[in-house]
This record gives C-alpha cells, sequence and structure tokens, in this order.
C-alpha cells in the first residue's frame, strides 16, 4: 500500500479533498497538524515545500507537492480505476470541467463570498451588501449543478475523482444551510448528491468535521 504524508489540519477543507480522495483510494497517509493556529506553514522547511505557505502539502514518493486539486489528480491517476480516472483524455475532460469548475467557479464564489463572511467573520467585519450579491451568485451556481444532477447520479455516471472537487463543498454548503445561516432556493438534486455522499464511510470521516473552531473565537484549529 502506497503511504503518503499529508501536511494540513483536519479543519481545512482543502486538506479534506486529499484526505478524502486518499481514503477512498485504500491509501495510507499520516497527517501532520499544520497550519491555522497549529503554525508552521511559515518556516524555510514548508516554504521550500509550498512558497504560498498554505496547506495542504503532500509529499509523494518523497516529493512535494501543493494545491489540492492536483494533488487530487495525481492520486487518482496514480491509483484510481477507469471509473475514478478515466485514462482516455475525452473521458476524462468530461468529469474534469465539473471538477474545474467545482474549484474555480463554485469553490472560489461559495468560499470566498458566502463561507468566510459568514462562518469566519464577526458581525462587524462582514460586508452586508458584497455578502447578498455572493449569495446571489452562488444561487445560480448550485442551479447549475442541480440541473448537472437531476440527470447524473454523480458528477459523472460513476463516482470519480471530479466528486472529490465538487463534494467535499458539499458538506459545508448544507451545514451553513441547516444552521439557517444561508438561505438558497430549493435545489432537490444537490441535496439528494450530498445524501448519498454522506453515505460513503470516508466522506463522513474526512469531510464532516465540524468547523466551528474556526469561527470567531475559536481555537483556529
Ligand atoms: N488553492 C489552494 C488553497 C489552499 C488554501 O487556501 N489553504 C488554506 C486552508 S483551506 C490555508 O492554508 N489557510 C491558512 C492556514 O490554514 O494556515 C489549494 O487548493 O490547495
Amino acid at each position: 500500500m502506497t503511504q503518503i504524508t499529508v501536511h494540513g489540519r483536519a479543519t481545512s477543507s482543502n486538506v479534506q479533498t486529499v484526505t478524502w480522495c486518499a481514503a477512498e483510494l485504500g491509501l495510507e497517509v499520516e497527517r501532520l497538524d499544520v497550519g491555522g493556529a497549529y503554525g508552521g506553514t511559515a518556516t524555510p522547511e514548508y516554504k521550500a515545500m509550498n512558497p504560498n505557505g498554505l496547506v495542504p502539502v503532500v509529499e509523494i514518493e518523497g516529493e512535494a507537492i501543493f494545491e489540492s486539486a492536483a494533488i487530487v489528480r495525481c492520486l487518482a491517476a496514480m491509483h484510481g480505476d477507469e471509473a475514478f480516472w478515466p485514462r482516455d483524455p475525452l473521458a476524462r475532460a468530461r468529469l474534469d470541467k465539473w471538477a474545474e469548475w467545482g474549484k474555480v467557479a463554485f469553490g472560489s464564489a461559495f468560499l470566498n463570498q458566502v463561507y468566510i463572511p459568514l462562518v469566519r467573520l464577526t458581525d462587524a467585519q462582514r460586508d452586508a451588501a458584497a455578502l447578498a450579491k455572493g449569495v446571489e451568485a452562488l444561487a445560480r451556481l448550485v442551479a447549475i449543478l442541480d440541473e448537472h444532477l437531476a440527470a447524473s447520479p454523480w458528477i459523472g455516471e460513476k463516482f470519480s475523482f471530479a466528486d472529490i472537487i465538487v463534494g467535499h463543498l458539499m458538506f459545508r454548503l448544507h451545514a451553513i444551510e441547516e444552521t439557517g445561516e444561508l438561505t438558497l432556493p430549493p435545489h432537490p438534486n444537490v441535496t439528494r448528491y450530498y445524501a448519498d455522499l454522506k453515505a460513503r464511510p470516508a466522506f463522513a470521516e474526512h469531510v464532516m468535521i465540524s468547523f466551528d473552531s474556526l469561527r470567531p473565537g475559536g481555537s483556529g484549529r
């Protein structure tokens, strides 16, 4: 079994994509608590692995890789079966276009414009008008995903690396809907998708981790 070392705290959503992916692929992971209140990302040794000083960094076969989506694609290409990582470039691109959209469009709108203002900022720090615009933009993106999932059980016909990159965001999205912090128009197919993800033991273990410690006044771990 391949052993990989993940540098990054378990509460980081980007770390979670990597640990969840590794678990789905049956890889052994050693995870080190780095980042947030744990610190450790500004040392010369860490900066040599990731000059951005962010988590995660993964050591695979002695090589340090940063950027969570790149790590997921690397693990998928090394260890995924044909359904998880299609070898045919066009078949893979049918999934990867959604993975890229999940990271660049959906993920950045959700995390930067909605989740971070709602969860990580204090009332005084939050810009209510910017947040309202962010929620509107997010609603449009959720509707796009909902329409796609109306005709597809996963991002593709079978569970794949694209579900890791898109799916890990479903926990935070639904969690802040459940608390009433976020209200979106109904998205039944996205919610069905989340129920199917929750039924996967590796998703429950690696992604469904409370982020309350990241709220203002929390431990930051
Ligand atoms: N695009 C990068 C983003 C990495 C990132 O922003 N990581 C956050 C945690 S989710 C971070 O390192 N924050 C500072 C910290 O935890 O110390 C990736 O996907 O890996």
